[in-house]
Parts: structure tokens; sequence; C-alpha cells
């Protein structure tokens, strides 16, 4: 069956499915930027919303992060992404939605007011709240979780941690720097941060944002 991973290195959705293919091991995934470019006709023709990711399997494209993620996970179970204990498994998944609605939902609400010229500071400032509440939530969810070390829940890699990591990049190098938020991160999301890009997954993945994010800003 023939793989086709569509995304960008800077995307944090593709970011996700990216630490889940290496995690796995999973060979033989081609990895390109999506046909026309994201939004085009071309590439709305494969994915509706012509947005980045898309996993074509022999020709159909798969949308939507979680969706490639849940897909994934079904064809390659091993090892498992989701914690295997069943209310472990539930606060994981909740902090990969939580990352989406709650984390880059009102993040990426702001990137049209990066610029100081264009911004509206009251809607920045409305939004920065919102994320800095998005990520107390999921703060709450980890602490009921049990979650004190490394990863998002438990004592290993899951899905969570694909969200959540790459949406902290962002975090940090887009809304904390640009906007002057130095207050986004509580204690303990700081020190998740900290231990996550330790790990050897992640690392990678995030050293390519970090390529791409360097490139997009001319160098
Ligand atoms: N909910 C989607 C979000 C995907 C998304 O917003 N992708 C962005 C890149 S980070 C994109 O393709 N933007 C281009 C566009 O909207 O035309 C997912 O989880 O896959």
């Amino acid at each position: 069956m023939a793989m086709t991973l569509y995304q960008s290195d800077l995307s944090p959705f593709a970011a996700r499915v990216r630490i889940q293919i290496r995690a796995k091991g999973i060979e033989g995934v081609a990895i390109e930027k999506a046909p026309g470019g994201t939004g085009s006709a071309e590439f709305r023709a494969l994915n509706p919303t012509g947005k980045i990711p898309a996993l074509l399997v022999d020709g159909v494209a798969i949308a939507e992060s979680l969706t490639i993620c849940d897909y994934l996970e079904d064809r390659f179970p091993e090892p498992p992404l989701w914690p295997t204990d069943l209310l472990a498994r539930a606060h994981a998944r909740t902090i990969a939605r939580a990352t989406d609605l709650y984390v880059c939902g009102p993040m990426f609400q702001t990137t049209g007011h990066a610029s100081r010229k264009t911004r509206d500071e009251a809607f920045v400032a409305a939004r920065m709240q919102d994320l800095k509440t998005g990520l107390a939530h999921i703060d709450a969810w980890r602490a009921a979780a049990g979650a004190s070390g490394r990863y998002a829940v438990g004592d290993r890699l899951s899905l969570a941690d694909a969200a959540l990591a790459p949406a902290l990049f962002f975090v940090v190098n887009f809304a904390a720097r640009v906007f002057g938020q130095d207050d986004l991160l509580s204690t303990a999301m700081t020190a998740y941060w900290q231990g996550i890009q330790e790990d050897a997954v992640v690392a990678p993945t995030l050293s390519a944002m970090d390529a791409a994010l360097t490139a997009a800003r001319g160098g």
C-alpha cells in the first residue's frame, strides 16, 4: 500500500503525524508538499479543506491530523501511542483535542496580527487570555491523569505529546515572542516543555520546525 504524507515541516498538525511515524518506525511513507500548494484547486481535489496534513493511501486522501493519527494507530498498532489504561487514554485524547481547540485555535487566530502596523491589540490580548486558559486546562488534565514527568500522560510518549509539543513550539516561538507574552506557560508546563524537547523521537521533529521557522523568517 503506497502512502504519501502531504505536509510542511513548520505545520504543528503535520509534525504530530511525523512524530507518530518516527515513534512507530513506519517505513516507506513519501513526505511531500501539497501538490499545487495548500488551498489550491489541485490539492482541494484531494482534500476539500486544502489544508495539510493529508495522508494519501493508494490514491485516497485522509484529512485532519487526528484522523490520520487514528488511521495509522489502527494500521500500525505497535508500539501503541494511545495509553493502554483506558482512563489515561481518555485524558490523552482530551489533551490532544484540547490542544487543537483551546491552544492552536486562539493562537492561530492571531497570525494576521504579527505586524504591529496591522495589529488589533484588544483582539490579540483576548486570544492570548484564551490561550493561557487553554494551557491551564491541559495542566489540569495532566494532573488528573497523575502526570508529573516528561510526558503528557503516563511515563511514555503518546499522541498527546505528539499534539502538544509542536503546539508549544508555536506558543514559545510565536505567541510569546511576537506578542511579548512571557506568562503563557505555567511552572508545570515549562517543566513539561523542557523535558519533551529532549525526547529522542520528538527532538528531530522540533528541530525541523525550528529550521523551517528560521527559513520562513528569512534565515
Ligand atoms: N484541523 C486541521 C488543521 C490543519 C491546518 O490548519 N493546516 C494549516 C497549516 S498549519 C494549513 O494547511 N493552512 C493552509 C490553508 O488553510 O490554506 C488538522 O488537524 O489537520
